[in-house]
């Protein structure tokens, strides 16, 4: 039975219309499962598509491999967001040799003029980074600080990933606007849980006092609250936290009081991948605009003005609504 079922999903394999192949990062955050569920579930759910997925491990030199077999397995479109932007001109130009539409998505690699690629969809990183910085100069106006030095660190993502290098961007540029803001530590956390505690257990060993953590995604920032609560101190209250993506775990701790907001970066890529596939197989040309999707800001009470039209929202107000 078993081998039947083998060779009939062989040979269904073989009539998908459509092979979809997909470069992933990882499983390092909340935020790349949801991603992968998104375009996993989208495309999956097409009839007639096939998902050949790779998950890289964070390891662009796997990555690379990935790429590699999608040109030798001949698929028809590829989907791929970099771990790093560096280092991608060589196997793209490959993949456009081997005239398979590329398909880039979160994570633009830093050769996007010189390489083919049929639509490009991902997060507004530097902005990202501005929102955090900036909503955290308003909370404290908001509270009265707006006038004390205070003293900030910042929990950076995955060192040379494009959205750490956006988001840091982002952070010191809006620094710029707050006098009161001080940078006193500055490190990686490399996008996990488990890297970003422990880079807050040392930095509560080693700098004299931290008033705002900026991580720079939500998986540290919670890994930053088990640090803090490990030495003692009152997360969200000792030290303001900041995170980034606006994955549910950081609505559940917004509400519970021990994280005060975090900047969306929404990994539901899935819709825009399949809408983008059907209109490339109609003959479509999608054009060369880096796609940005519209993003909020969420705290625990609302109205915080982080400038560029973005007014915090109550997270117990859409807690609920959240999909990811
Ligand atoms: C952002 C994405 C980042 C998330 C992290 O688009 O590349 O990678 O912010 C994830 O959670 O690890």
């Amino acid at each position: 039975l078993a081998l039947a079922l083998v060779m009939i999903l062989g040979v269904a394999s073989a009539f998908a219309d459509v092979k979809v192949a997909f470069s992933q990062i990882g499983q390092e955050s909340d935020w790349r499962t949801a991603n992968t569920d998104s375009i996993n579930g989208a495309v999956k759910g097409h009839e007639g598509w096939e998902l050949i997925y790779d998950d890289a491990q964070q390891k662009q030199e796997n990555q690379i491999k990935a790429l590699r077999n999608f040109i030798t397995q001949g698929v028809d479109f590829i989907l791929f967001t970099g771990v790093v932007e560096t280092g991608w001109e060589e196997v793209l130009k490959e993949v456009n040799e081997a005239e398979i539409p590329l398909i880039l998505i979160d994570r633009m690699p830093d050769c996007m003029d010189k390489i083919e690629y049929a639509a490009a969809f991902g997060g507004d990183f530097v902005e990202e980074g501005r929102r955090q910085v900036a909503w955290a100069g308003e909370y404290l106006k908001s509270i009265g600080r707006g006038e004390e030095e205070v003293n900030v660190a910042i929990m950076e993502g995955t060192t040379g990933a494009g959205a750490q290098v956006g988001r840091t961007k982002g952070n010191l540029a809006a620094m710029e606007a707050y006098p009161n803001l001080k940078l006193v530590a500055q490190n990686t956390g490399n996008f996990t849980r488990a890297e970003g505690q422990a880079l807050m257990e040392s930095w509560l060993k080693s700098v004299d006092k931290i008033d705002v953590l900026i991580a720079q995604n939500d998986d540290m920032a919670l890994g930053a609250i088990d640090a803090i609560k490990g030495a003692g101190l009152v997360p969200g209250k000792d030290i303001i936290i900041v995170g980034c993506d606006s994955v549910k775990a950081a609505f559940d701790a917004i509400v519970a009081g021990e994280m005060n907001a975090t900047i969306e970066c929404t990994p539901l890529y899935g819709p825009f991948v399949v809408d983008a596939i059907e209109k490339l197989i109609a003959g479509e040309d999608l054009g060369k605009e880096l796609i940005h999707p519209v993003e909020g800001v969420y705290d625990i009470d609302g109205g915080i003005d982080c400038g560029n039209g973005a007014v915090s929202v109550k997270a117990a107000d859409v807690i609920n609504e959240r999909q990811y």
